[in-house]
């Protein structure tokens, strides 16, 4: 075939692209590669189609490569302000009562891309974030065999994966990636020690064989490749949570002091239509996506076409579980032709929603101010 040939081809002419007749077109387009190493894959959210995101299908956050643990010789080590310190195989771990639970994870730099200036960082888009049933052991049954020392005020979750980080500043040189939780959030149900993930055990991306889920907080607090705990008699001050996953927050007299990362805020997401999509004029279009808040459950999602003056409030679900998010949909029929910016706000049951204006004091995280989505009505 000649060039001229290629450009006149239409869709029912290549069966090869998979539309040969009697087969549906692909509604999963692949996952989007935001770095390939260390792999970070993001979740294209346009084909978000049910509650649970498969895992072949769940956005990967690493960074540093994936470090080799042979199951059978995997051990986790349980060290620290306890008075009993332990040494787990993962067949003492699947021995202990086991819970299984529908948790969401969002990256803390979900939506970075829409940052302007653009900022440092991996430039996700609305897929850093998924929900998977995670089975496991809770956090909090590891630390009660333990037995915790009164003095106990923190347990830090340390990863096996090594590695620099030669931003400004550096890391001092090779350090695992590990996040401390405060203990009153560590003794939660939501916290558990997965090994299964949607009822399979972990993929070597997603933490095999064992990792943290810390329901209702940012995904920077699930700790993949878990292979040691240190309870800790005060606060951490490690890299992943000062020089990385830290926020201003200010004092009462206003000066900003660094603190951790800590849970999800509010936040609504448009599925369908995508950036760009051409909706039909006059016919009704059923918009949908997901709205979670962290460790509060979602009050109500509301749409706006007139960039914010009249909101709507849209169809959603019951929640399924708690710190599981929901899907939402709504019936629009556009009534002008042209350019249209779709908007969606979620409010919780706490009153909390989501922010006109970006905060700079979040620095690159915890990013759900509003972002509009233009559509073309034709
Ligand atoms: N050991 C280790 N754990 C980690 C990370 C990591 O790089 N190393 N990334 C964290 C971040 S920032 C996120 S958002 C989640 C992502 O989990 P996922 O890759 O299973 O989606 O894992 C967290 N746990
Ligand atoms: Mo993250």
């Amino acid at each position: 075939m000649t060039r001229r040939d290629w450009l006149k081809l239409t869709p029912a002419a290549l069966p090869l692209l998979g539309t040969a007749q009697g087969q549906t077109p692909p509604t999963f387009p692949g996952m989007i590669v935001r770095m390939s190493q260390p792999e970070n894959l993001e979740f294209p959210f346009a084909a978000l189609n049910g509650v649970q995101t498969p895992t072949e299908h769940f956005f990967v956050r690493s960074h540093f490569a994936v470090p080799k643990l042979d199951p059978a010789a995997f051990q986790l080590t349980v060290e620290g302000a306890v008075e009993k310190p332990l040494t787990l195989t993962l067949a003492d771990l699947q021995g202990m009562a086991k819970v299984t639970k529908s948790i969401t994870l969002e990256c803390a730099g979900n939506g970075r891309i829409f940052l302007a200036p653009q900022v440092r960082g991996l430039q996700w888009g609305f897929g850093g974030v998924g929900t998977a049933t995670w089975t496991g052991v809770p956090l909090g049954a590891i630390l009660e065999r333990a037995k915790l020392k009164p003095t106990a005020k923190e347990v830090l979750l340390v990863g096996a994966d090594l590695g620099s980080i030669n931003a400004d500043p550096p890391s001092p040189g090779p350090i695992n990636f590990d996040r401390s939780i405060p203990l009153k959030k560590a003794k939660q149900d939501e916290c558990l020690l997965a090994y299964n993930m949607n009822d399979n055990p972990l993929t070597p991306s997603h933490g095999a064989p064992l990792r943290a889920v810390i329901g209702g907080w940012y995904g920077m607090a699930a700790v993949k490749w878990l292979t040691k705990i240190i309870v800790l008699n005060e606060a951490y001050h490690g890299f992943w949570q000062t020089m990385d996953y830290a926020i201003y927050q200010r004092l009462p007299g206003g000066q900003p002091t660094l603190k951790p990362l800590t849970a999800m805020q509010p936040k609504a997401a448009i599925a369908r239509p995508g950036l760009s999509e051409i909706v039909p004029l006059g016919q009704p279009y059923k918009l949908h996506g997901a709205a979670w808040a962290g460790e509060q459950t979602v009050d109500k999602v509301e749409f706006s076409v007139d960039a914010g003056k009249n909101w709507t409030t849209v169809r959603l679900s019951p929640p399924t579980a708690e710190f599981t998010w929901q899907l939402w949909e709504h019936t629009w029929t556009p009534n002008e032709r042209g350019p249209v910016k779709l908007l969606v706000k979620a409010t919780d049951k706490s009153g909390r929603t989501q922010p006109v204006q970006r905060d700079p004091d979040r620095r690159t995280y915890m990013i759900n101010h509003l972002v509009p989505v233009e559509v073309t009505v034709r």
